[in-house]
Parts: structure tokens; C-alpha cells; sequence
């Protein structure tokens, strides 16, 4: 695991400089949502995230909603959290598939792969593959309910599948925030304690530098007050500072994601 630690330091690092003057030069070019004229900080009473808000459903539960078949009314932050912690174990079941016949994990060098999609979307002895592969060990790998994605990094001696929960599920009662599934267990990773002296003032788990960057309010855990968190809406894609999905949601997205690596 210290071997493993180290590889992922030596390359996320260097990630999470690109990646943050990136998103850096990209928010100076292209303000996220709203424009700067009609950006509404609250910066009065944190709004609760405990409770569904009510009148027009969110994007957030369109979605969620549209993909429920079971008719039972649940939170549909808990019908994502459910299948994320499903499909984990799924492709934890899958990954040791592959261990026991071939005695390593599917090695990827190239860093957090998005699984279930493109080139991830089918796991067989040659490892992941895109959709369709011949003699699959799991034919179609899971892919986020939300708008965002599973990702997977291995040595090929350890692993780590990192997902989202909303904090909804009484099946996965540990709460909102950023886990590994690793091959020690489930690990929450705390991005609390990589911000350091710039600090999480909200408490969203998004750290002041980069919500300030970004053009989110580092002191309201729900900027646009519409009862889902900074934090929730940017892992499921959607846009923290007003309506709809989030532009260049994805980078964004993991930007944050690596930061949670610095546990
Ligand atoms: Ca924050
Ligand atoms: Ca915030
Ligand atoms: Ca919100």
C-alpha cells in the first residue's frame, strides 16, 4: 500500500497542477453559470441540505426519478447512493474475478479511468475493453447513475474505485462525501484535510480557493439555495451556482475528486 500511496502521489500531484490551471485559465475565459452581473451570494443563515426542497422537481431527481421503476417513493438521492454502492461491489466482485485467475488486478497507468464508458465499458482477460469484448468476466461494467463516473487506478497490486454518496442512504449510512472502495476496504477520503489553512468555511467539503475560483460561495453549503449542496450538485454534474447542468461539468468535477487523494 505505501508503494501503491506513493505512485498515486507522484502522479496526482503533477495531475492536480494541470488540472487546477486548467480549470484556472478556463473559468477566467468562460464564468461558470450565471454571469458575474447576476450572481446571487447569499451570504446570510447556510441553507439546510437535510430536507427536500419543494415545488419544481431538480434536475436531480428528474433524472433519478426517470430511471425508478419501482414506484416506491425513496429519496432520489438515495436511489443514486444505492446503486453506487451496488455497482461498486459489482465491479469489486468482477476485480477479483480477474485476481484469481490471473493473480494481479486490470493494470491502468492512465490516471483515474472512468469506468463503464468508452474503453472501460467491459472487463475480460485482457482487462477492461471497450463494450461488446469477447468472454467477459463482467459484460457491461456499471457507469454513475449520475451525470459523473466510477474511477479506477490500479498497480495492478492494489486498486482504488472511487464514488460519491449523497449521504441519503440508510444502506450506506457513513454520509455525503468521497470514498474508495480499495482492496483494504472502503476508505473515506476527507478533502477537509488536504485544504489547509484556506479551510472548508461552509463545511460543503469543497475548499474555499478553489469555490472562490470556480465562483461558488466558500461560506453558504448550498450557494444557489435550492436545498442540494455544493458539493452534491457538482458530483452529480449539475450546477451548484444556479439552474441545469454544470458547463465543463466533468473537469470540474474531478478537480475536486483529486483533491480528496491528499488524505
Ligand atoms: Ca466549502
Ligand atoms: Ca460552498
Ligand atoms: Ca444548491
Amino acid at each position: 500500500m505505501i508503494h501503491s500511496q506513493k505512485m498515486h502521489l507522484a502522479i496526482f500531484f503533477p495531475l492536480m497542477i494541470v488540472i487546477g490551471v486548467g480549470v484556472f485559465w478556463y473559468v477566467q475565459k468562460n464564468p461558470l453559470g450565471s454571469t458575474t452581473s447576476d450572481v446571487a451570494i447569499d451570504t446570510t443563515t447556510p441553507q439546510t441540505t437535510d430536507t427536500l426542497p419543494t415545488g419544481e422537481p431538480s434536475q436531480i431527481q428528474k433524472n433519478t426519478l426517470a430511471n425508478n421503476t419501482t414506484g416506491k417513493q425513496e429519496h432520489p438521492l438515495a436511489i443514486l447512493d444505492k446503486q453506487r454502492v451496488e455497482d461498486i461491489y459489482a465491479i469489486q466482485s468482477a476485480l477479483e474475478h480477474f485476481w484469481d485467475i490471473h493473480g494481479e488486478y486490470p493494470y491502468i497507468d492512465k490516471y483515474l479511468n472512468k469506468l463503464g464508458r468508452d474503453g472501460t465499458a467491459c472487463l475480460n482477460a485482457e482487462g477492461f475493453q471497450p463494450a461488446g469484448c469477447a468472454d467477459p468476466y463482467r459484460a457491461v461494467v456499471p457507469y454513475d447513475p449520475g451525470l459523473g463516473a466510477y474511477l479506477y487506478m490500479s498497480d495492478g497490486e492494489s486498486y482504488f474505485l472511487r464514488f460519491t454518496q449523497d449521504g441519503k442512504s440508510e444502506t450506506f449510512p457513513e454520509g455525503e462525501g468521497i470514498y474508495d472502495l480499495t482492496t483494504d476496504g472502503i476508505v473515506p477520503l476527507s478533502y477537509v484535510q488536504y485544504v489547509g489553512e484556506e479551510g472548508d468555511s461552509d463545511g460543503d467539503q469543497l475548499g474555499d480557493a478553489e469555490e472562490i475560483a470556480v465562483g461558488w460561495d466558500p461560506n453558504n453549503a448550498d450557494t444557489d439555495g435550492d436545498g442540494f449542496s455544493d458539493f452534491v450538485e457538482v458530483m452529480n454534474g449539475l450546477n451548484p451556482n444556479g439552474d441545469g447542468e454544470l458547463p465543463n461539468g466533468e473537469m470540474i468535477r474531478q478537480m475536486f475528486l483529486l483533491m480528496a487523494t491528499a488524505q
